[in-house]
């Protein structure tokens, strides 16, 4: 089984709130299904979360009732993005399950606390993608907050323990430095804790998740438990389909302490 993020700066244009991608959702779904993996699929919120999301910092959890109203309609924004893709998905010829943050899962100053990943296994053996995607959750500590996709990568690739972890980005992978400011970048082949470290931490677009250095860091935690994980760049067409079949890809593959 592979497990995948489909980033939202993929499925959505992250600068314009409420943007759907849905050619390059169509293609990438071509190319999961041309594949023949089982997948469990994660999608980022883009532009469907983040704007909204950051305007009334629901990630801090409630600090007063304006981020009420905020933090319903911005679980309602990302259902209506999640239904798109799961359109996507089953027309695409990929039967698929939503199973939402906000009703499966719950967290505990801002961590994924509960999650049934029993569900999760119960949809693949029946022959059902099982799709998650970053949400607004319910917080036994700040009452609500943010369930991004990362830590629900990382829940999942702990519980199932996929053969690979394929983050689907906007980028080739990681660079030396910012290639959009940096001619000289250079793409790394591979990123340990020691070349982490050693980065500048640029960023190019403001989340309320954390930066590309918050995704590293969780591809290291999971690429040390053994698995396999890889960043690529998913407007690139025919490279997630590689990463699924298990060929070398055009990429960056994370290796944790353990690989
Ligand atoms: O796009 C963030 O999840 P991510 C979820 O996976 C919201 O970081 C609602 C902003």
């Amino acid at each position: 089984m592979m497990l995948v993020k489909l980033g939202g700066s993929v499925i959505t244009d992250k600068t314009r709130y409420l943007t759907f991608r849905v050619d390059v959702l169509t293609r990438l779904v071509k190319e999961i299904v041309s594949a023949g993996q089982n997948v469990v699929l994660i999608h980022g919120a883009g532009s469907f979360g983040h704007v909204l999301a950051s305007e009334h910092r629901i990630q801090d959890g409630y600090t007063n009732d304006s981020q009420v109203p905020a933090a319903a309609k911005v679980m309602e924004d990302v259902r209506d993005l999640n239904l798109r893709v799961m359109r996507v998905l089953n027309e695409g010829g990929l039967p698929s399950a939503s199973l939402p943050p906000s009703a499966v899962a719950t967290l505990k100053s801002g961590k994924l606390d509960v999650l049934d990943v029993n569900l999760f296994r119960r949809y693949l053996e029946v022959g059902i993608s099982p799709v998650t995607f970053g949400d607004v959750a319910l917080d036994s500590e700040r009452r609500f907050g943010i369930c991004s996709g990362d830590q629900l990568m990382e829940r999942l690739a702990r519980e199932l323990r996929p053969e690979r972890v394929i983050f689907v980005s906007d980028i080739d992978g990681v660079f030396t430095a910012d290639p959009a400011s940096d001619p000289d970048a250079r793409l790394m082949e591979t990123v340990d804790r020691a070349t982490l470290d050693s980065l500048p931490r640029t960023q190019r677009c403001a989340d309320v998740t954390g930066s590309i250095f918050g995704k590293i860091e969780t591809m290291l935690r999971i690429a040390s438990w053994g698995g396999d994980a890889v960043v690529l760049n998913g407007h690139a067409p025919g490279r997630l389909e590689a990463a699924l079949r298990g060929e070398a890809v055009k990429g960056t593959r994370v290796r944790g302490d353990a690989t």
